[in-house]
This record gives structure tokens, sequence and C-alpha cells, in this order.
């Protein structure tokens, strides 16, 4: 399974979605943890992890009441300003997000206080998410598997997290036209908790956030298809923005 999630991802090809009741969330998670391995035996390194379902926007969009999570690599980053190549991809969205940088380790129970001393810096992020299957019907453990449709990501510039990130305007355009409107506030209520929700989860895993790794905290707005020829731009309040280009 973990194979067949790989070489999906590295082909930009769409496979069938594991039959209904073939995996549990553990499993899942497990067949993420080994397809990621794959990865990293091909050179990739890990970056840091994102979280899923992180707000009301994306559980209604899908349908979901549970936060997911995945890994990132290297090999995911897309450069501010450039440019991604959509046949790479099997049926790529964009959602608006923001990045954290943590500073010190943090993992399982801690709190917001904790989590505040922990991040080093803060910058606008999109994800590029991208489902893996073919006529996708939408299954947790599926996604799961599926590294949580994690396929790319553009940040901003960073800057240190010492301003109020509790309420900030985010706006993404496509060509230049607004698509998505929304507040850092709709994930989980306040950014920051999306770390502590972080620190939980790679807990449970036996791992932890370390120093330099990424977070990407999850979409604050639903997500849009991209198109090929189109232009995405993201600005947040008081954070800048980033932007890319679809070929
Ligand atoms: C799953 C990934 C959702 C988010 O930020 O909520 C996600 C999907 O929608 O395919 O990354």
């Amino acid at each position: 399974m973990a194979e067949r999630v790989d070489e999906a991802a590295r082909q930009g090809q769409a496979i069938d979605q594991f039959a209904a009741g073939t995996l549990n969330v553990s499993d899942a998670y497990a067949v993420q943890a080994a397809s990621v391995e794959r990865r990293l035996r091909r050179g990739e390194a890990p970056i840091g992890i994102k979280l899923g379902f992180t707000s009301r926007a994306k559980m209604v969009q899908m349908g979901v009441e549970d936060l997911i999570w995945g890994r990132l690599t290297d090999a995911m980053l897309v450069e501010e300003g450039g440019q991604i190549d959509l046949d790479a991809y099997v049926h790529p969205r964009v959602e608006p997000e923001l990045a954290f940088l943590i500073e010190k380790p943090l993992t399982g129970l801690v709190t917001l206080p904790q989590v505040q001393a922990a991040i080093g810096a803060v910058a606008p992020a999109m994800e590029i998410i991208d489902s893996r299957y073919r006529d996708f019907k939408f299954d947790l453990p599926s996604v799961v598997a599926d590294n949580a449709s994690s396929s790319g990501l553009v940040l901003g510039a960073w800057r240190r997290a010492d301003l109020d990130i509790a309420n900030l305007g985010m706006v993404m355009s496509l060509d230049g036209e607004v698509r998505q409107v929304g507040s850092s506030a709709a994930i989980l209520g306040h950014p920051l908790r999306a770390l502590v929700a972080a620190a939980r989860l790679v807990g449970e895993a036996g791992l932890s956030l370390r120093p330099g790794d990424v977070v990407l905290a999850g979409a604050a707005t639903a997500a849009e298809p991209l198109r090929r020829g189109q232009h995405v731009e993201l600005r947040v309040q008081h954070l800048g923005g980033a932007e890319f280009q679809v070929a």
C-alpha cells in the first residue's frame, strides 16, 4: 500500500482507492510512515509536518470531525514566486495556511504558553494538496495513508512570532480574483492550537517536533482547485504574502 501511494505521488498518476474497511486509522498512519520512508530512501529530507481539518470550513467541505497529520519533505517545497507543473499532480488544490518554525522541541501534551515559547517564526503559507485517488469517495484512513493529501508547500517570508496572530485576515486570489477570504482564527479558533494538536499527534506516534521543523497549521478556508496558467496569491494581514504560478 505504501508503495502504491508513493508511486502515485511520484508519478502524478491516480490510483484506485483502497477498498472501504481495509484500513483503520492506525494502519493508515503506518502506511503513511512507510510511504514517506521510501521518499527519504530516495534522498528527500524530512522538514516537518502538516495538519489537516483544523478548520470548520475544511471539515464541512470534506465531512469530517477528526484532525489528521502528514509528513513534509524538502522535495515538496515550491519556491515562493516560482512555478509548479500541473502535470506533476493528479488533481491539485490550494489552501491558505500559516506555517510555524519550531525552535524548541515539542511533544505530547503541551500548553499554549509552552507552544508560544517553542516557536521561532511564523510565515504566510499555501499548501498544495493532491489526493492521489481516482474518483475518491471520502474515507479518513485512505486520506491518512495518502500522507494527508500533502503534496507541496509555498512559504512566504518568516517573521518572529511576536505579533498577535489570533485573528489575521487571509485573502487568497486566483488570477487576481479574490476566491477565499478567511481569518487565522478559523484554524481551531486560534492558530497556536494547531501546534498543541501537532505536539499531541506526533507524540502519539512516538515522535516530536524538532528545532527547525516547519508545521503547516491547516487551511483557514476551503480549498480551490488549480488549473493550468493560473496565478495564485495569498495575502495575510501583518504577515505579507506568497504567490506562485501554475504552468
Ligand atoms: C485532506 C487534507 C486537508 C487541511 O488543511 O485541512 C488539509 C484533503 O482535503 O484532501 O490539508
